[in-house]
């Protein structure tokens, strides 16, 4: 392992976005601590980016599990200079006053309490060695609320207020903070929403050429390699036919 290469954390890296920002950031000579709840997917990955990766199981939304797994993690890995806090999600696609409490106890515990958690645990090193950026992973859904979209958009719309705050915070410090609020990104993310109904999940994509990861990625990677100091305090990446939340030309 290469000590003096930097060290990127980027949570709910099984998957998706998360998953392109890991590889992107290894690619850009980062040491990267992958995290999410599916050891055999984090083990995969693991596999593939050799000694400059470690892999930690732990679900975002506890926070003793959390706290624990930084608290713990290797001397030579402590000193995490970017965060990417991309775990999240969305579940269900229904009026608010029909949807389903459980699944806004999981979005609103994930998204906002999760991301808030993985702040608190390593954004006080960062500040102490007076270098560090958190990216944070928001949505074009936080901008405005669309059609059913209801409690997951204001979640978005929470990470926007608090990445916004967290920035506020850090002004007088070195540590930037980003907040990416992409669009129509083609990933788990419907298959997970519609629970499991892969069919449904395809149907979001259909007629329109959606996002990838990397896209997210190569914005990440563009806000962390900026100049120190220029400080991408917001990115909005859609797809070329997405205006809006609420705006998607399909053909
Ligand atoms: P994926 O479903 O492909 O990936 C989500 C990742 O988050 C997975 O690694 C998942 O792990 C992890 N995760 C979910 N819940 C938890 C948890 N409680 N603890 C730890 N990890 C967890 O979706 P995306 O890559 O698309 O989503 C990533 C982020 O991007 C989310 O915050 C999402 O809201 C946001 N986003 C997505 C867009 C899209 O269109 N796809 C657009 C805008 C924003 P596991 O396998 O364990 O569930
Ligand atoms: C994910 C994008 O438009 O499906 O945040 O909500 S959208």
């Amino acid at each position: 392992m290469n000590t003096q290469k930097p060290i990127a954390l980027v949570t709910g890296a099984t998957s998706g976005i998360g998953e392109a920002c890991a590889l992107r950031l290894h690619c850009a000579g980062y040491r990267v601590i992958i995290t999410g709840r599916n050891t055999e997917r984090l083990e995969t990955l693991k596999a593939g980016l050799g000694d400059d990766a470690l892999a930690l199981t732990f679900d975002v939304r506890d926070r003793e599990a959390a706290e624990t797994a930084i608290a713990s993690l290797p001397a030579e890995w402590r000193e995490i200079e970017v965060l990417v806090n991309n775990a999240g999600l969305a579940l269900g696609l229904e009026k608010e006053y029909e949807g389903d409490y459980r699944d806004w106890d999981t979005m609103i515990d994930t998204n906002i309490k999760g991301l808030l958690y993985m702040t608190r645990a390593i954004v006080p090193g960062m500040v102490e060695r007076g270098k560090g950026h958190v990216v944070n992973i928001g949505s074009v859904a936080g901008d405005a609320a669309y059609t059913n979209g209801n409690v997951y958009c204001g979640t978005k719309a929470a990470v926007k207020a608090i990445t916004d705050g967290l920035r506020i915070d850090l002004a007088e410090t070195p540590i930037r903070v980003t907040l990416l609020k992409p669009g129509l990104v083609e990933t788990r993310f419907s298959e997970v929403r519609f629970h499991g109904d892969t069919e449904r999940a395809a149907n979001v994509y259909k007629g329109i050429v959606p996002l990838t990861g990397d896209d997210i990625a190569d914005a990440a990677l563009y806000a962390v390699q900026a100049p120190a100091h220029v400080q991408i305090a917001e990115m909005l990446i859609l797809a070329t036919h997405q205006a809006s939340g609420s705006v998607i030309c399909r053909k």
